[in-house]
């Protein structure tokens, strides 16, 4: 069976992938760069697991296959949970929302915690994974992994906010970490795993 996952970030194919191979799943993750028509969608609702449901619904009802997304973020809690849902926005909120823009993002992240001392950078990463089935059954999940920001971005694997965000327990920041380091106890990878345990009566 081929699901596609509904995401027009290529990082997230092998991320998912490779969750579905390790929970004994044979089901292939295709992206939506083979499905160039299918709708482009606004994440306008207000949480996680809200935008997360319209971008895999519309690529279900799309294609006519299972769909999944995520939509995903950093929680910082000094910036009360900001930038949160506007993650991938955050640097462009008050004009220009158009596209990602990684390293302004975690540039602005970092000014705003300029004068917040270590004790108080705390921070997580949430994901929320939703499935679609073109028969209208969907079902949303949650991953969160915590850490906190440092002052300065380190490490070049990954993407997004990985260079300013060491987890719980770690020295390294996210982009110090290999893909398969970063899978096992990530956001993402959590989320993904539970939905693959939900998958596993259906595929
Ligand atoms: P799609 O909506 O097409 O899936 P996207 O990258 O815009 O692609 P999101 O809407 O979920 O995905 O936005 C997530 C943003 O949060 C992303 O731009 C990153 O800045 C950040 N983010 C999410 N997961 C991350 C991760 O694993 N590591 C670092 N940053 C992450
Ligand atoms: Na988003």
């Amino acid at each position: 069976i081929t699901i596609v996952l509904a995401t027009r970030n290529a990082n997230k194919i092998p991320e998912m992938q490779a969750v579905l191979t390790e929970a004994g799943l044979s089901a292939e993750v295709t992206g939506l760069g083979a499905y160039p028509e299918a709708p482009e969608v606004a994440e306008t609702e207000p949480d996680f697991g809200g935008n997360a449901l319209l971008k895999a619904r519309a690529v279900a009802r799309h294609t006519g296959l299972p769909a999944v997304a995520d939509d995903s973020g950093l929680r910082v809690d000094a910036l009360n949970g900001m930038p949160g849902v506007l993650s991938a926005r955050w640097s462009g909120r008050f004009g220009d929302e158009s596209g990602n823009k990684d390293a302004a993002n975690l540039e602005l992240v970092l000014d705003q915690l300029a004068d917040t001392p270590e004790e108080r950078r705390g921070a997580e990463f949430v994901a929320a994974a939703a499935v679609s089935f073109p028969d209208g059954t969907e079902d949303v999940v949650e991953g969160v992994f915590r850490g906190r920001v440092t002052r300065k971005p380190r490490g070049t694997n990954g993407f997004g906010y990985d260079p300013v965000f060491v987890p719980d327990g770690d020295t390294r920041t996210m982009a110090e970490m290999s893909a398969e380091e970063k899978n096992a106890i990530s956001h993402r990878g959590i989320a993904f795993r539970k939905l693959a345990e939900r998958l596993r009566n259906v595929l």
